[in-house]
Protein backbone atom coordinates (compact mmCIF):
# COMPACT_ATOMS: atom_id res chain seq x y z
CA UNK A 1 0.00 0.00 0.00
CA UNK A 2 1.14 3.53 -1.20
CA UNK A 3 -0.07 6.73 0.83
CA UNK A 4 1.78 8.71 -1.06
CA UNK A 5 1.96 11.35 2.11
CA UNK A 6 1.64 14.86 1.15
CA UNK A 7 4.89 16.63 1.09
CA UNK A 8 3.20 19.03 3.62
CA UNK A 9 2.56 16.23 6.10
CA UNK A 10 5.98 15.10 5.68
CA UNK A 11 7.57 18.18 6.68
CA UNK A 12 5.54 18.77 9.76
CA UNK A 13 6.27 14.77 10.76
CA UNK A 14 9.84 15.32 10.65
CA UNK A 15 10.38 18.86 11.99
CA UNK A 16 8.11 17.44 14.72
CA UNK A 17 9.35 17.36 18.69
CA UNK A 18 6.27 16.48 20.14
CA UNK A 19 3.53 13.75 19.39
CA UNK A 20 0.49 13.43 21.22
CA UNK A 21 -1.43 9.90 19.62
CA UNK A 22 -5.40 10.42 20.93
CA UNK A 23 -6.93 6.80 20.65
CA UNK A 24 -9.93 4.83 21.16
CA UNK A 25 -11.42 1.87 20.99
CA UNK A 26 -10.72 1.19 16.83
CA UNK A 27 -6.88 1.43 17.69
CA UNK A 28 -7.84 -2.01 19.80
CA UNK A 29 -10.10 -3.02 17.13
CA UNK A 30 -7.39 -5.32 15.22
CA UNK A 31 -6.82 -6.89 18.62
CA UNK A 32 -9.78 -8.24 18.55
CA UNK A 33 -11.31 -5.87 21.28
CA UNK A 34 -14.69 -4.64 19.82
CA UNK A 35 -15.41 -1.32 19.41
CA UNK A 36 -18.69 0.42 21.01
CA UNK A 37 -20.13 1.90 17.86
CA UNK A 38 -20.76 1.36 14.32
CA UNK A 39 -20.99 -2.23 12.29
CA UNK A 40 -19.47 -4.30 14.78
CA UNK A 41 -19.70 -2.04 17.93
CA UNK A 42 -21.31 -3.69 21.13
CA UNK A 43 -23.74 -1.01 21.41
CA UNK A 44 -25.73 -2.73 18.66
CA UNK A 45 -26.65 -5.50 21.29
CA UNK A 46 -26.24 -3.68 24.15
CA UNK A 47 -27.64 -0.10 25.29
CA UNK A 48 -25.11 2.22 26.89
CA UNK A 49 -27.07 3.80 29.51
CA UNK A 50 -28.18 0.51 31.10
CA UNK A 51 -24.69 -0.60 31.56
CA UNK A 52 -21.71 2.20 31.66
CA UNK A 53 -23.74 4.18 34.16
CA UNK A 54 -23.38 4.13 37.93
CA UNK A 55 -26.71 4.12 38.37
CA UNK A 56 -27.39 0.60 35.99
CA UNK A 57 -24.18 -1.01 38.43
CA UNK A 58 -26.80 0.05 41.59
CA UNK A 59 -29.95 -1.31 40.02
CA UNK A 60 -27.98 -4.97 39.17
CA UNK A 61 -24.62 -4.51 40.23
CA UNK A 62 -24.41 -8.18 39.13
CA UNK A 63 -24.77 -7.66 35.78
CA UNK A 64 -22.62 -4.71 35.08
CA UNK A 65 -19.88 -6.45 37.06
CA UNK A 66 -19.90 -9.78 34.74
CA UNK A 67 -20.26 -7.41 31.69
CA UNK A 68 -16.17 -5.88 32.78
CA UNK A 69 -15.29 -9.59 33.88
CA UNK A 70 -16.36 -11.28 29.98
CA UNK A 71 -14.96 -7.81 28.19
CA UNK A 72 -11.87 -8.22 30.82
CA UNK A 73 -11.62 -12.19 29.78
CA UNK A 74 -11.37 -11.11 26.06
CA UNK A 75 -9.08 -8.18 26.90
CA UNK A 76 -6.23 -10.77 28.73
CA UNK A 77 -6.47 -13.07 25.31
CA UNK A 78 -5.48 -10.16 23.74
CA UNK A 79 -2.09 -8.66 22.76
CA UNK A 80 -1.32 -5.30 21.26
CA UNK A 81 -1.57 -5.01 17.48
CA UNK A 82 0.96 -2.98 14.99
CA UNK A 83 -0.72 0.49 15.92
CA UNK A 84 0.14 0.13 19.32
CA UNK A 85 3.51 -1.11 18.98
CA UNK A 86 4.69 1.81 16.24
CA UNK A 87 3.27 4.25 18.59
CA UNK A 88 5.55 2.68 21.40
CA UNK A 89 8.63 2.31 18.72
CA UNK A 90 8.74 5.96 18.08
CA UNK A 91 9.18 7.11 21.23
CA UNK A 92 12.71 6.37 20.49
CA UNK A 93 12.58 9.00 17.27
CA UNK A 94 10.86 12.11 18.91
CA UNK A 95 11.74 14.01 21.70
CA UNK A 96 8.35 13.94 23.10
CA UNK A 97 5.81 10.93 22.78
CA UNK A 98 2.48 10.63 24.87
CA UNK A 99 -0.41 8.55 24.37
CA UNK A 100 -3.74 10.08 25.29
CA UNK A 101 -6.30 7.23 25.80
CA UNK A 102 -9.67 6.64 26.05
CA UNK A 103 -9.44 3.08 25.97
CA UNK A 104 -9.05 1.19 29.23
CA UNK A 105 -7.83 -1.88 27.82
CA UNK A 106 -4.23 -1.93 28.77
CA UNK A 107 -3.08 -2.48 25.26
CA UNK A 108 -0.50 0.45 25.21
CA UNK A 109 1.16 -0.28 27.81
CA UNK A 110 1.68 -3.39 27.10
CA UNK A 111 3.23 -2.37 24.01
CA UNK A 112 5.69 -0.36 25.92
CA UNK A 113 4.20 2.98 25.72
CA UNK A 114 5.42 4.93 28.50
CA UNK A 115 3.52 7.89 29.09
CA UNK A 116 0.59 6.69 28.98
CA UNK A 117 -3.10 8.88 29.95
CA UNK A 118 -5.66 6.78 30.29
CA UNK A 119 -9.14 9.12 30.61
CA UNK A 120 -11.56 6.86 31.08
CA UNK A 121 -9.79 4.36 33.69
CA UNK A 122 -8.51 1.02 33.15
CA UNK A 123 -10.37 -2.06 33.43
CA UNK A 124 -7.30 -3.77 35.50
CA UNK A 125 -8.29 -2.00 38.94
CA UNK A 126 -11.28 -1.87 41.08
CA UNK A 127 -12.62 0.17 44.15
CA UNK A 128 -14.84 0.53 46.78
CA UNK A 129 -17.92 2.69 46.33
CA UNK A 130 -17.67 4.01 49.90
CA UNK A 131 -14.61 3.66 51.21
CA UNK A 132 -12.59 4.08 48.18
CA UNK A 133 -10.36 1.40 49.12
CA UNK A 134 -8.15 0.07 46.02
CA UNK A 135 -8.14 -3.09 44.74
CA UNK A 136 -6.31 -4.50 41.48
CA UNK A 137 -7.51 -7.40 39.35
CA UNK A 138 -8.38 -9.98 42.76
CA UNK A 139 -11.77 -8.41 44.21
CA UNK A 140 -13.27 -11.27 46.84
CA UNK A 141 -16.78 -12.24 45.93
CA UNK A 142 -19.42 -12.79 48.22
CA UNK A 143 -23.06 -13.85 46.58
CA UNK A 144 -21.52 -13.74 43.16
CA UNK A 145 -21.00 -9.76 44.18
CA UNK A 146 -17.54 -8.29 44.15
CA UNK A 147 -17.47 -6.72 48.03
CA UNK A 148 -15.22 -5.08 50.03
CA UNK A 149 -14.30 -5.73 53.75
CA UNK A 150 -16.71 -3.05 54.71
CA UNK A 151 -19.06 -4.39 53.19
CA UNK A 152 -19.18 -2.01 50.48
CA UNK A 153 -19.80 -2.38 46.82
CA UNK A 154 -16.38 -2.98 44.83
CA UNK A 155 -16.51 -1.77 41.24
CA UNK A 156 -14.55 -1.42 38.59
CA UNK A 157 -12.36 1.69 37.71
CA UNK A 158 -13.53 3.65 34.73
CA UNK A 159 -15.75 6.34 33.39
CA UNK A 160 -18.95 6.31 33.26
CA UNK A 161 -21.69 8.35 31.32
CA UNK A 162 -22.25 11.19 33.75
CA UNK A 163 -18.85 11.13 35.87
CA UNK A 164 -16.06 13.04 36.14
CA UNK A 165 -12.91 12.03 34.43
CA UNK A 166 -9.54 11.55 36.59
CA UNK A 167 -8.58 15.39 37.20
CA UNK A 168 -4.98 14.53 37.16
CA UNK A 169 -5.09 12.39 34.43
CA UNK A 170 -7.05 15.08 32.18
CA UNK A 171 -4.67 17.78 33.49
CA UNK A 172 -1.82 15.80 32.19
CA UNK A 173 -3.02 15.00 29.47
CA UNK A 174 -4.39 18.96 28.40
CA UNK A 175 -0.91 20.00 28.60
CA UNK A 176 0.67 17.22 26.49
CA UNK A 177 -2.03 18.39 23.89
CA UNK A 178 -1.03 22.25 24.46
CA UNK A 179 2.35 21.46 23.72
CA UNK A 180 2.30 18.86 20.60
CA UNK A 181 3.49 19.61 17.43
CA UNK A 182 1.42 17.16 16.07
CA UNK A 183 -1.93 15.53 17.27
CA UNK A 184 -2.38 11.77 15.61
CA UNK A 185 -6.18 11.31 16.32
CA UNK A 186 -6.43 7.02 15.50
CA UNK A 187 -9.60 4.90 15.77
CA UNK A 188 -12.45 7.32 17.45
CA UNK A 189 -15.81 8.52 16.84
CA UNK A 190 -14.88 11.50 18.95
CA UNK A 191 -18.18 12.52 20.13
CA UNK A 192 -17.36 11.96 24.21
CA UNK A 193 -16.73 14.51 26.15
CA UNK A 194 -14.88 16.09 27.62
CA UNK A 195 -12.42 13.05 26.26
CA UNK A 196 -12.56 15.22 22.52
CA UNK A 197 -11.68 18.11 24.03
CA UNK A 198 -7.98 17.15 23.50
CA UNK A 199 -8.48 17.21 20.19
CA UNK A 200 -9.53 21.31 20.10
CA UNK A 201 -6.85 22.14 22.57
CA UNK A 202 -3.92 20.73 20.38
CA UNK A 203 -5.97 22.49 17.21
CA UNK A 204 -5.98 26.09 19.33
CA UNK A 205 -2.70 26.01 20.23
CA UNK A 206 -1.18 24.82 16.78
CA UNK A 207 -0.77 21.13 16.52
CA UNK A 208 -1.22 19.91 13.06
CA UNK A 209 -4.07 17.36 13.10
CA UNK A 210 -3.84 13.38 11.36
CA UNK A 211 -6.88 11.15 11.49
CA UNK A 212 -6.23 7.70 11.29
CA UNK A 213 -10.03 5.65 10.88
CA UNK A 214 -11.50 3.43 8.25
CA UNK A 215 -14.15 6.20 7.89
CA UNK A 216 -14.91 9.61 8.26
CA UNK A 217 -16.24 10.95 11.21
CA UNK A 218 -16.90 14.21 13.49
CA UNK A 219 -13.62 15.08 13.72
CA UNK A 220 -12.76 14.69 10.19
CA UNK A 221 -13.74 18.74 8.98
CA UNK A 222 -11.28 19.21 11.98
CA UNK A 223 -8.19 17.86 10.88
CA UNK A 224 -5.26 18.78 8.61
CA UNK A 225 -4.96 15.20 7.24
CA UNK A 226 -7.40 12.02 7.75
CA UNK A 227 -5.67 8.80 6.04
CA UNK A 228 -8.95 6.33 5.96
CA UNK A 229 -7.87 2.97 6.72
CA UNK A 230 -7.05 0.26 9.44
CA UNK A 231 -4.61 1.68 12.42
CA UNK A 232 -2.62 -1.00 12.45
CA UNK A 233 -2.09 -1.20 8.73
CA UNK A 234 -1.93 2.91 8.36
CA UNK A 235 0.43 3.84 11.09
CA UNK A 236 3.24 2.01 10.80
CA UNK A 237 3.07 3.06 6.54
CA UNK A 238 3.47 6.81 8.11
CA UNK A 239 6.29 6.34 9.83
CA UNK A 240 7.84 4.20 7.35
CA UNK A 241 7.27 6.87 4.34
CA UNK A 242 9.22 9.93 6.30
C1 LIG B 1 -10.99 1.99 13.35
C2 LIG B 1 -10.74 0.65 13.20
C3 LIG B 1 -9.45 0.34 12.80
C4 LIG B 1 -12.85 0.84 13.89
N1 LIG B 1 -8.60 1.31 12.57
N2 LIG B 1 -10.21 3.00 13.14
C5 LIG B 1 -21.03 17.90 26.05
C6 LIG B 1 -19.93 18.26 26.82
C7 LIG B 1 -19.50 17.44 27.87
C8 LIG B 1 -20.16 16.27 28.17
C9 LIG B 1 -21.26 15.92 27.41
C10 LIG B 1 -21.68 16.72 26.37
N3 LIG B 1 -22.77 16.14 25.82
C11 LIG B 1 -23.01 15.00 26.49
C12 LIG B 1 -22.10 14.84 27.47
C13 LIG B 1 -22.05 13.70 28.41
C14 LIG B 1 -21.26 12.51 27.98
C15 LIG B 1 -21.02 12.48 26.47
O1 LIG B 1 -20.00 12.87 25.97
N4 LIG B 1 -21.99 11.94 25.74
C16 LIG B 1 -21.89 11.88 24.27
C17 LIG B 1 -22.01 10.43 23.83
C18 LIG B 1 -22.93 12.77 23.68
N5 LIG B 1 -19.98 12.53 28.69
C19 LIG B 1 -19.87 12.08 29.93
O2 LIG B 1 -20.83 11.66 30.57
C20 LIG B 1 -18.48 12.13 30.53
N6 LIG B 1 -18.47 12.77 31.78
C21 LIG B 1 -18.85 14.04 31.95
O3 LIG B 1 -19.25 14.73 31.04
O4 LIG B 1 -18.68 14.49 33.24
C22 LIG B 1 -19.16 15.79 33.56
C23 LIG B 1 -20.45 15.65 34.29
C24 LIG B 1 -20.43 15.17 35.59
C25 LIG B 1 -21.62 15.07 36.29
C26 LIG B 1 -22.82 15.40 35.68
C27 LIG B 1 -22.83 15.84 34.36
C28 LIG B 1 -21.62 15.97 33.67
C29 LIG B 1 -17.95 10.73 30.78
C30 LIG B 1 -17.84 9.92 29.53
C31 LIG B 1 -17.39 8.50 29.87
C32 LIG B 1 -17.40 7.60 28.65
N7 LIG B 1 -17.23 6.26 29.08
C33 LIG B 1 -17.12 5.20 28.09
C34 LIG B 1 -17.15 3.85 28.83
C35 LIG B 1 -15.81 3.61 29.54
C36 LIG B 1 -15.77 2.32 30.28
C37 LIG B 1 -15.90 1.14 29.37
O5 LIG B 1 -15.09 0.91 28.47
O6 LIG B 1 -16.85 0.38 29.60
O7 LIG B 1 -15.91 5.35 27.34
S1 LIG B 1 -18.35 5.34 26.84
C38 LIG B 1 -17.33 4.79 25.49
O8 LIG B 1 -17.16 5.85 24.51
C39 LIG B 1 -15.97 4.56 26.12
C40 LIG B 1 -15.06 5.10 25.07
O9 LIG B 1 -13.79 5.43 25.64
C41 LIG B 1 -15.81 6.29 24.54
C42 LIG B 1 -15.39 6.74 23.17
O10 LIG B 1 -15.60 5.76 22.22
P1 LIG B 1 -14.57 5.58 21.02
O11 LIG B 1 -13.25 5.22 21.56
O12 LIG B 1 -14.62 6.76 20.15
O13 LIG B 1 -15.15 4.26 20.32
P2 LIG B 1 -16.29 4.09 19.22
O14 LIG B 1 -16.72 2.68 19.26
O15 LIG B 1 -17.31 5.13 19.36
O16 LIG B 1 -15.56 4.37 17.83
C43 LIG B 1 -14.60 3.52 17.25
C44 LIG B 1 -13.97 4.25 16.09
O17 LIG B 1 -12.92 3.45 15.57
C45 LIG B 1 -14.94 4.51 14.92
O18 LIG B 1 -14.75 5.82 14.44
C46 LIG B 1 -14.50 3.49 13.85
O19 LIG B 1 -14.72 3.95 12.53
C47 LIG B 1 -13.03 3.37 14.16
N8 LIG B 1 -12.37 2.11 13.81
N9 LIG B 1 -11.91 -0.06 13.54
C48 LIG B 1 -8.99 2.62 12.73
N10 LIG B 1 -9.12 -0.95 12.62
ZN1 LIG C 1 -14.97 -0.41 51.32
Amino acid sequence: MNLLIDDKTKQVLKNANSLVFFTGAGISAESGIPTFRGMDGIWNKLKPEELANFNAFLKNPKLVWEWYQHRKEIIHKCQPNSAHKIIADVQNNFEKVSVVTQNIDNLHRRAGSKKVYELHGNIERNYCIDCKKEYGDNVPLKDGLPKCDCGGLVRPDVVWFGEYLPQDVYTSAEKAAEESDVLFIVGTTGIVYPAASIIYIAKNNGAYLIEVNIEETEVSKSVNKSFFGKAGEVLPQIFNEI
